[in-house]
């Protein structure tokens, strides 16, 4: 006869105990006073933006937050160690095209990046679930990841989406990028109980470098007071669900959305000729620097523009958030 065991749940990892969780100073005090605090994430200065904009960008972000008095807490994994909140030096580092091996870090991968000591930027998905440990409830960036055309065939479909399914995180971005198959992306979305709300006054689900994909969203939020109670009430119901508010690119950029949509469609072409659509979470970033490339830079700073437009109404949204938790 078999003797039986008990069950012994495992101990968690990631903690500042055994030094594989670090909170800077600024962080740990917003989250024991319950300030107002925004998670960014890092994949976007390792993989998504061209050195020193992807410096400078997470700079400008981080300031913009403060300066409404919210604050930031970029999350990345440096030498096996999750950092939530970064000094402006490990800010550097992570920048630094210098510095080879960098990993994107997805929900799959953390496991593996912090036990083998690496270093890497967290995706959505990866910063969410980060977030999430934490109990930081909004998450401020570009674009998420989405449903990648031609996914009837590759089935590439961002681990984003799963995780805005399941994680109880607010997600401030601008839509999701051209390169990918918007329809389907809000499919999945539905499908995942996201609850989608335009931010603004139409309901036009934006697509990053225009402020319109062709598509609605079934919801529309005008300003920061209900945008924040729409959140609330998202993340207290018995089950909490995820609001992802798409704000679009402020409409001054409209006519460099639109040229910059023509390179889109070079890329993606080139991607598919050049069998790069089946490279698995290269996909992504390759679009991106060569999207980047075919622009003549016009996309990298609509990039920046509306980035530094997600970091303002998230901030808003934050304080008026902040005030519904207390
Ligand atoms: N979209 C952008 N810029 C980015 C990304 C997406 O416009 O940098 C990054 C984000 O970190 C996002 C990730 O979570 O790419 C999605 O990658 P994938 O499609 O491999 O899941
Ligand atoms: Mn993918």
């Amino acid at each position: 006869m078999g003797q039986s065991v008990p069950f012994r749940p495992p101990k968690a990892t990631l903690t500042a105990q055994n030094g594989r969780l670090v909170l800077s100073e600024e962080v740990q005090h917003a989250l024991s006073t319950h300030s107002p605090i925004v998670a960014l994430e890092s994949t976007i200065i390792t993989h998504g933006m061209p050195h020193p904009t992807n410096l400078s960008t997470a700079l400008s972000v981080e300031s913009i937050l403060r300066s409404e008095g919210v604050t930031p807490a970029t999350i990345a994994i440096l030498q096996g160690v999750v950092h939530v909140g970064l000094t402006s030096s490990q800010l550097e580092q992570l920048s630094d095209p210098e510095l080879t091996g960098t990993v994107k870090v997805s929900r799959r991968d953390l496991g593996a990046v912090i036990s083998m000591g690496l270093t890497g930027g967290t995706t959505v998905a990866g910063t969410m679930f980060i977030a999430r440990s934490l109990g930081i409830g909004l998450f401020v960036t570009g674009g998420i990841g989405g449903v990648h055309r031609g996914a009837e065939k590759s089935m590439d479909i961002s681990a984003d989406l799963m995780e805005l399914g399941r994680t109880p995180v607010a997600v401030v971005c601008a839509g999701a990028k051209s390169i990918l198959d918007i329809p389907k992306t809000l499919e999945v979305l539905e499908t995942q109980g996201v609850c989608v709300a335009s931010y603004g006054d139409k309901n036009d689900f934006p697509a990053f470098y225009s402020p319109t994909s062709g598509y609605k969203s079934p919801w529309q939020i005008s300003d920061p007071t209900s945008a924040a109670s729409l959140i609330h009430t998202n993340l207290t119901l018995p089950e909490p669900l995820v609001t992802l508010l798409a704000v679009p690119i402020p409409s001054t950029y409209t006519v460099e959305g639109q040229e910059v949509q023509e390179s889109v469609e070079i890329a993606i072409r080139e991607s598919v000729e050049q069998g790069i659509d089946k490279r698995g979470k290269e996909v992504t970033p390759w679009l991106l620097k060569r999207v980047g490339e075919l622009s003549g830079g016009k996309a990298l700073r609509l990039n920046v523009k509306l980035i530094e437009n997600n970091a303002a109404v998230g901030a808003a949204v934050a304080l008026e958030l902040n005030k519904l938790e207390k």
